[in-house]
């Protein structure tokens, strides 16, 4: 070991009665002669004051513990003789110092006079509080993330962190608080702040936002067009998609009133069933389906002309889309919708309303595949007309969202249904559209509607009443068209909203993640999706009716498009990622 003394002595500052000289010879005797120096407080003789020997507090059977030949103050020796005089100080034990009490005129405590010194890597010899050498290792604790060593800083031994590159991608971790390095994930070299984003679930180039919710990332892709076989297209206008046993499965409604089942798989196929599920007899009525899972049983909902009598029917499905089982009229023949609890069905129905000042008529049923039906309910003073229904289960409750079409702005409303109440309708918005709601996983409602300003989003709790928050989203032409609409769903990323927006000859599909305290969580005022430009007419079509479904770890999106040059033509596109947003 290298004499600290040595080195620390030039650092020894203000007066002093000490030469240089002296302190050096200081290390090799405690008594230098001819300085008037003794160690102070050396009363065990050790030559370093250690232990016991606190200057000027000790009970050597001489009086005269601090050393200073003066015997001690109280102690029977020379009371009341000063020590020192004022302005004296002088070193003490191995680093130390002291100064003479300007009061009392008796030395003062020792006290470190000297800079820490390092020695061999990360250890270093420090002058403790009481001037006393002591070696130290530099404390590191997240040996993980940080490396530290002792180097001399302006000739002072100090303890330097530095960050771990630990997966050698030439990025040093940022997770070492001592000293942060730019690498946000130093377990892999997939990861650094130059790095592609690539849809990987991993933030690859650190700046907060992964894979999709990164507008770097590049998600375009195919939309699968439905119903094209044998060179024949499909006019298909309205579409509804669900997951089930591994795939997703769909109803799609043709312009002719049929209705065909199809399927999306996760390895991008997507097509329908041939026959159609359900072949209209009659052209009057506006034909459309529902399609929903509990997990188990895949069940329908036909708004329908057929089945013995124009009415809403509900049928069981097998999942290469034929009708299993079907049962008859729900009491509707307007509209309807169809939900889970992951166990039984829930269906709400209206019957149209006609006459001056109508009433509409709502029914809420819950029903299992074996058609046993509990718990109906209805209501026959509905005001206005009802459209676009949605509904989601929680809670106990299944709470429905609809479009009141009998006045200009159009409305948005809810109902919701319990066991043995119907409760509403709560009006939304007083100028929405054609809106979707969804159970989050807490048990909350998240609820999404068409505005002239682009949707809004609100997140309620399960008694339907109760606003946890609301956020008012800008997109599109600022103008409510007739074909304006959102879906709503949850995934893994989070609260997804799926908005189509049409103007003129214009027509839009975006993409949109929200968190549930309703904060958009893609890059502030980007949308995340646009079709790809490689599906039909994408100058000229204008999308409508998105739907949304998540699971196994995928997330379907499907909407209809209708040709703004010919509104006879229309077609229903699919399109599959993984959870993540990203193309499979
Ligand atoms: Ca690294
Ligand atoms: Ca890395
Ligand atoms: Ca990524
Ligand atoms: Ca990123």
């Amino acid at each position: 070991m290298r004499s600290f003394l040595s080195s620390i002595q030039p650092r020894f500052t203000g007066p002093s009665f000490i030469t240089a000289v002296a302190l050096t010879a200081l290390a090799v005797s405690c008594t230098v002669q001819g300085t008037g120096y003794t160690p102070p407080g050396d009363g065990d003789g050790d030559s370093n004051g250690v232990g016991g020997d606190a200057p000027g507090g000790s009970t050597s059977s001489s009086g005269d513990g601090d050393g200073d030949g003066d015997g001690d103050v109280g102690s029977g020796g020379n009371v009341g003789t000063p020590d020192c005089e004022k302005g004296d100080e002088r070193a003490c034990n191995d680093c130390g110092r002291q100064e003479c009490d300007e009061d009392t005129l008796k030395w003062g405590d020792c006290h470190a006079d000297a800079e820490p010194v390092c020695l061999e890597g990360a250890e270093r010899e420090i002058c403790d509080e009481n001037g006393n050498l002591r070696t130290e290792e530099c404390d590191n604790d997240d040996e993980t993330n940080c490396s530290v060593s002792c180097d001399d800083v302006d000739g002072v031994g100090t303890c330097v962190f530095t960050a771990k590159d630990a997966d050698d991608d030439g990025y040093s971790s940022a997770a070492c608080e001592a000293a942060p390095g730019d690498d946000c994930d130093d377990t892999t070299d997939l990861v650094s702040p130059f790095s592609n984003e690539i849809c990987d679930g991993l933030d690859n180039d650190c700046d907060g936002h992964v894979d999709v919710l990164d507008k770097s990332v590049d998600i375009s892709g195919s939309d699968l067009r439905l119903g094209v076989s044998n060179g024949v297209t499909l006019n298909l206008d309205e579409v509804d998609i669900t997951w089930h046993e591994g795939q997703f499965f769909l109803l799609a409604a043709d312009t002719s009133q049929n209705i065909h089942s199809g399927y999306a798989r996760t390895d991008g196929v997507a097509d329908l069933h041939e026959p159609a599920l359900f072949v209209s007899d009659s052209m009057n009525v506006h034909n459309s389906a529902r399609v929903v899972s509990s997990g188990d049983t895949l069940a329908a909902l036909i708004m329908h002309d057929g089945f013995g009598g124009a009415g809403v029917g509900f049928a069981i499905l097998d999942p290469s889309g034929t009708i299993v089982d079907e049962f008859g009229s729900l009491g509707g023949r307007h509209g309807g919708e169809i939900t889970s609890d992951g166990v039984d069905f829930f269906v709400s129905t209206i019957s149209g309303a006609t006459g001056v000042n109508p009433k509409a008529e709502f029914h809420h049923v819950q029903l299992n595949a074996d058609d046993n039906r509990s718990g109906a309910l209805s209501r026959t003073d509905m005001p206005g007309l009802i459209g676009y229904m949605n509904s989601a289960h929680s809670g106990g409750a299944t709470v429905t969202v609809f479009t009141d079409t009998s006045v200009t702005p159009r409305t948005m409303q809810l109902m919701r249904a319990t066991d043995t109440a119907l409760q509403g309708p709560i009006q939304l918005s007083d100028d929405g559209q054609m809106g979707d709601i969804t159970t989050l996983s807490n048990g909350n409602f998240a609820i999404a509607w068409a505005t002239k300003d682009g949707f809004s989003l609100q997140i309620r709790r399960s008694n339907g009443s109760t606003v946890v928050c609301s956020k008012d989203t800008a997109f599109g032409n600022g103008v409510l068209d007739s074909l304006d609409s959102v879906a709503v769903a949850q995934s893994d990323l989070g609260i997804l909203v799926l908005s189509a927006d049409s103007g003129g000859s214009v027509g839009k599909l975006s993409l949109f993640v929200f968190d549930e305290s309703c904060n958009m969580r893609s890059e502030q005022g980007d949308d995340l999706y646009y079709p790809s430009p490689a599906y039909d007419y994408h100058d000229n079509e204008l999308p409508y009716l998105p739907r949304l479904a998540v699971g196994g770890g995928h997330v379907a999106l499907a909407w209809s498009a209708q040709r703004s040059d010919d509104n006879t033509i229309s077609r229903s596109y699919v399109r599959v990622l993984s959870e993540t947003m990203c193309e499979e």
